[in-house]
C-alpha cells in the first residue's frame, strides 16, 4: 500500500478497512465478541489520536446534532463523521449512542440546529432510525436529516425522507451543500413554537 501521511486516508484505508474485516472475521465466526472488542478499542484509539490531525476550520456554519439511535451502542462511525464535520467548520452536539428519540427532540427544541445527523448500524435499529426521523420530521419540518451507517441505504433513506451519506466525507459533502442551499434559500430550522 502507498504510504500516506494524511490522517483521513489513513482511516478509510487502514484503520476502517481493518475494523471491517473483523467484523466479517466475526460474522463467520472465526473470532468472538471479546476480539471484536477490543479492535473496536483499538479503533476508537485510533480516531482519538488522528482527530486532532483532521484540519480544524472555526465554527461558523451552523449546529449540527449527532446521535447512534435507540437500541444501538455502536458509534465509531459517527464519532468519525462529528470529527470530519467539526474539521469543515460545523459545530456539533453529540448526544451519543443508543439514544431515545424524546430525548432528540428535546435536544433540539433548546438551541438552533442546521441538521441532524443519525447513525444506525444494525437492522434491528432501524425501525428506532424511521422513528426518530419522523418525530424530527413532524416537530421540526424544515430541519434536514442526514443518516448513515452499515444498516441504511440510499433506498431507505428515500423512504424515510432523509439524505443518505455513505460515509464521512460524504456527510460533510452533503452538509455543505445544504449550508449552501439553506443560506441562499431560507433561514435554517425550524419548529414553530421553539428552536428558533
Ligand atoms: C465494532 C463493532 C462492534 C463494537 C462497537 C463498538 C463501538 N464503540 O462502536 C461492539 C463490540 C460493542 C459491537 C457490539 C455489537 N454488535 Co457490532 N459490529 C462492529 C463492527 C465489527 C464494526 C462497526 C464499525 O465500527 N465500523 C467502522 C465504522 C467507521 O464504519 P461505519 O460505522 O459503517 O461508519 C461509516 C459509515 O457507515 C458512515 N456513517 C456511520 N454513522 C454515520 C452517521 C451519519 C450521520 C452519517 C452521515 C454517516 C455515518 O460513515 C462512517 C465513516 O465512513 C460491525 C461490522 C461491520 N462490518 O460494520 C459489527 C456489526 C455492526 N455488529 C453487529 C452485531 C450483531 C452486534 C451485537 C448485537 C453483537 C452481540 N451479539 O452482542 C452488539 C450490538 C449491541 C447493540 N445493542 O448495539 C452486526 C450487525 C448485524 C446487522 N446487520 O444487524 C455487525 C454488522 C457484525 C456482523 N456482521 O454480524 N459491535
Amino acid at each position: 500500500m502507498k504510504k500516506s501521511n494524511d490522517p483521513l486516508t489513513i482511516m478509510n484505508e487502514i484503520v476502517i478497512p481493518a475494523i471491517r474485516e473483523v467484523g466479517d472475521k466475526y460474522e463467520h465466526r472465526e473470532i468472538y465478541l471479546p476480539q471484536v472488542i477490543a479492535a473496536a478499542e483499538a479503533t476508537t484509539i485510533a480516531l482519538k489520536i488522528l482527530k486532532p490531525m483532521f484540519s480544524a476550520k472555526d465554527s461558523e456554519k451552523g449546529k449540527i446534532l449527532v446521535a447512534t439511535v435507540y437500541g444501538d451502542v455502536h458509534d465509531i462511525g459517527k464519532n468519525l463523521v462529528k470529527a470530519l464535520l467539526e474539521s469543515h467548520g460545523f459545530d456539533i452536539v453529540d448526544l451519543g449512542k443508543n439514544v431515545k428519540s424524546d430525548r432528540i427532540i428535546e435536544a433540539l427544541s433548546g438551541e438552533k440546529f442546521f441538521a441532524v445527523g443519525l447513525s444506525a448500524l444494525m437492522t434491528t435499529t432501524l425501525p428506532a432510525m424511521e422513528r426518530t426521523v419522523l418525530l424530527i420530521h413532524r416537530e421540526f419540518p424544515e430541519l434536514p436529516v442526514i443518516i448513515g451507517g452499515a444498516a441504511v441505504c440510499e433506498e431507505f433513506a428515500q423512504k424515510i425522507d432523509a439524505n443518505y451519506a455513505k460515509d464521512a466525507v460524504n456527510a460533510a459533502k452533503i452538509a455543505d451543500r445544504l449550508c449552501l442551499f439553506l443560506s441562499s434559500n431560507f433561514p435554517v430550522s425550524s419548529r414553530r413554537d421553539s428552536n428558533k
